[in-house]
């Protein structure tokens, strides 16, 4: 059987308040041509389908645009939420999706709700796919287990029952000719790629099933990859569109399985070309206006080198298509180890040296007044109230 991995959607992100819809649309019709061309029994889709608990009207419409497209190709659909996800949500379209094999698996209710079968397109094979959805640590740490643990005990209590579902998957599919097993998780590793600062537990990868099932389909991490050192085959499909500037390298994929019983299965990633790169460009203000060619179709994060800057250049700068942050780096201020310290000048001074390393020259005596009459109106104001 073959079957298509996609994760980390994130629909309704922005970047710098602009919308990235049009980029989902697009990304999603070459993830939908690639599913049609390569005749895939299902798409397995690890969670962080939108990027908020509570997405805008446009982004649960696109989804359900998306995944009624894949119904129409009678393509069933697999979707676990992430971290990202609110599973209440997900959860309502359940019994419509239940209709037109659009599978969604919100909660942990019991592991016979857990675990699907999907049929070939053939009709003549079948496989069962254990579902893991990302359930946050509060919601399944027992609260007796948290009383006087520390964050380290917690994770380890957290990653013994990750394993425990692993473990009930792997016991009741590996009689079975085919098995995936999905999950929406943070495995620990050298390199992350994701979401170091979004609260999700890290365990360790040796707590995937090793053995017995045919791949595991795994969210949250947005570079796409295998996971070093698991031994049953465990990739991130990453996310489909490139999410942050400092990791704008990222190929963007999905991975096709092509899975049969009684051997390991072969994986492919299928690169997705369209939604825009995020290019990060660091330059004079001449420098970068050169570059304006290359930003087209671009997300462009600017670091401004000091030298020519002024602010008829900057404007022009920002107003280069796709440039949607500009940060300033500062001229090199020598440290000054044999000056006065700042206790031993006046604030006036200080605000005096520090007008000069921003702009070059001395304030005006206007500025410098009024700044003095402000510093003394702050520094003997008083808390009592008028
Ligand atoms: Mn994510």
């Amino acid at each position: 059987m073959r079957f298509l991995h996609t994760s980390d959607w994130h629909v309704g992100r922005t970047i710098r308040t602009r919308s990235r819809q049009s980029e989902h649309e697009v990304v999603f019709r070459e993830i939908l041509d690639i599913a049609k061309d390569q005749q895939v029994d299902a798409v397995l889709i690890t969670g962080d389908i939108f990027e908020h608990r509570i997405p805008p009207g446009g982004a649960e419409k696109l989804v359900a645009e998306t995944l009624a497209e894949l119904a129409k190709e009678r393509i069933p659909s697999i979707v676990i939420p992430g971290n990202h996800d609110d599973p209440g949500r997900l959860r309502v379209l359940k019994p419509l999706g239940d209709m037109v094999q659009v599978h969604i698996v919100s909660e942990i209710a019991d592991m016979d709700s857990l675990i699907l079968r999907i049929t070939s397109q053939n009709g003549s094979e079948y496989a069962l796919v254990g579902c893991l959805p990302y359930v946050h640590p509060h919601h399944i740490l027992p609260a007796a287990e948290g009383v006087g643990k520390s964050e380290s005990d917690r994770v380890s209590v957290y990653q013994s029952m990750m394993k425990d579902f692993f473990d009930a998957f792997k016991e009741r599919m590996e009689k079975t000719p085919i098995s995936l097993v999905l999950a929406h998780l943070a495995v620990d590793q050298e390199y992350g790629g994701g979401e170091m600062q979004s609260g999700v537990f890290e365990v360790d990868g040796g707590i995937l099933p090793a053995s017995g099932v045919h791949y595991v389909a795994l969210g949250h991490m947005h570079k796409p990859h295998a996971v070093k050192g698991a031994s049953a085959r465990a990739y991130y499909a990453g996310s489909v569109l490139q999410l942050d500037f400092g990791r704008a390298e990222h190929q963007k994929s999905v991975f096709i399985i092509e899975a049969h019983p009684g051997k390991p299965a072969v994986v492919s990633a299928i690169p997705l070309s369209q939604g825009k790169k995020l290019l990060r460009r660091s330059g004079t203000a001449a420098e970068i206006l050169a570059q304006a060619d290359d930003f087209r179709g671009a997300w462009v994060e600017i670091v401004l080198r000091p030298e020519g800057r002024t602010a008829e250049l900057v404007d022009s700068v920002r107003a280069l298509e796709g440039v949607v942050s500009i940060r300033f780096e500062e001229p090199d201020v020598k440290p000054t180890l044999h000056g006065p310290s700042l206790h031993d000048r006046s604030a006036t001074e200080i605000f005096g040296d520090y007008y000069k390393t921003k702009r070059n020259t001395d304030p005006d005596p206007q500025l410098v007044a009024l700044f003095d009459r402000l510093y003394q109106e702050v520094s003997t104001a008083t808390d009592e109230p008028q």
